[in-house]
């Protein structure tokens, strides 16, 4: 695959200091996680309503664990793919870069990226609704269903922003921060649906920035790129790589 970028586009590229990036499910496709709306994507099979609100949990807190113990089970085997490799090679390439993921499948950290900005939390970690503590699980599959909280019993829930859910003020304030520093903002593989992630893309464009996207379709915010790369993130985004290194 030869990407399509001009001398000059290529030329703007190489001399950001400061680049971020937004990832969505997309990124993950090519390591065999399911994307959300796609042909085969979860919301096909499976209702938000139902799964990802906290009035789904405080329903029925064991039905959207067993689709969260389901999900887990898929997720733990599966490998980093080149785009992830890719994308934690570009924190040695620029001399700030920012990865924001909407991604909870830990994928990014598992390929070598140091601090992925996790916007919608993460599903190997459990929150404690008492307490609102935080921990690791990477139990797969749980061997209770929903889990409970070993230090004070109370049910534990996915650490995981689900739809009508506020996300952390501080992950919000890192992403809409690298946003606006950025020079080159890079969206990857999300349909750009979920506010507030979409929204990141017109921040960084306002505040000047060149906006490269790499996504197999064209998204609502497909207008605002300078640069649209089309095709797999798992190809591209290493030759990119290899683009952004070359003399
Ligand atoms: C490839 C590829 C390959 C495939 N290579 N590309 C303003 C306006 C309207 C609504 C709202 C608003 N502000 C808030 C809302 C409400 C809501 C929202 O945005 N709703 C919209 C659907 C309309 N947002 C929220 O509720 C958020 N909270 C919030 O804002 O709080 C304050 C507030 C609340 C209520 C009202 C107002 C303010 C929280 C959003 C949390 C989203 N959580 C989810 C589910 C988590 C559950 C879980 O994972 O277990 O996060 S939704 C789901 O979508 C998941 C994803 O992170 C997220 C984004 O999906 P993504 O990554 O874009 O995936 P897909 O599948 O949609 O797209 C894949 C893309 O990849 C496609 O483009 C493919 O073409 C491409 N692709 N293979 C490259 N190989």
């Amino acid at each position: 695959m030869t990407l399509n970028i001009s001398p000059g586009d290529l030329r703007r590229m190489k001399q950001a200091r400061r680049a971020a990036a937004l990832t969505g499910a997309g990124v993950s496709a090519e390591s065999g996680v399911p994307t959300f709306r796609g042909k085969d994507g979860l919301w096909r099979s499976f209702r938000a309503e139902d799964l990802a609100t906290p009035e789904a949990f405080a329903r029925d807190p064991k039905l959207v664990w067993e689709w969260y113990d389901w999900r887990r089970s898929l997720i733990a085997p599966l490998a980093p793919n080149p785009g992830h490799y890719a994308l934690a090679q570009m924190e040695k390439i620029f001399p700030r870069f920012t990865l924001i993921t909407q991604n909870v499948d830990g994928l990014h950290r598992a390929a070598g990226s140091t601090a992925p900005v996790e916007m919608h939390g993460n599903i190997w970690l459990t929150r404690c609704v008492r307490e609102g503590s935080i921990c690791e699980n990477r139990q797969a599959p749980l061997p209770e269903i929903p889990p409970r909280c070993p230090g004070c019993g109370a049910l534990l829930r996915p650490h995981i922003v689900w739809f009508g859910e506020s996300l952390d003020p501080d992950v919000l304030e890192q992403a809409f921060t690298a946003a606006r520093e950025a020079e080159l903002f890079f969206v990857i593989g999300t349909a750009a649906a979920v506010q507030p992630a979409a929204s990141l893309v017109g921040i960084a464009k306002e505040h000047g920035a060149m906006v490269v996207e790499v996504n197999v379709e064209e998204t609502p915010v497909t207008h605002l790129a300078d640069v649209s790369l089309r095709g797999p993130s798992g190809k591209i985004l290493p030759e990119l790589v290899n683009l952004l290194q070359s003399a």
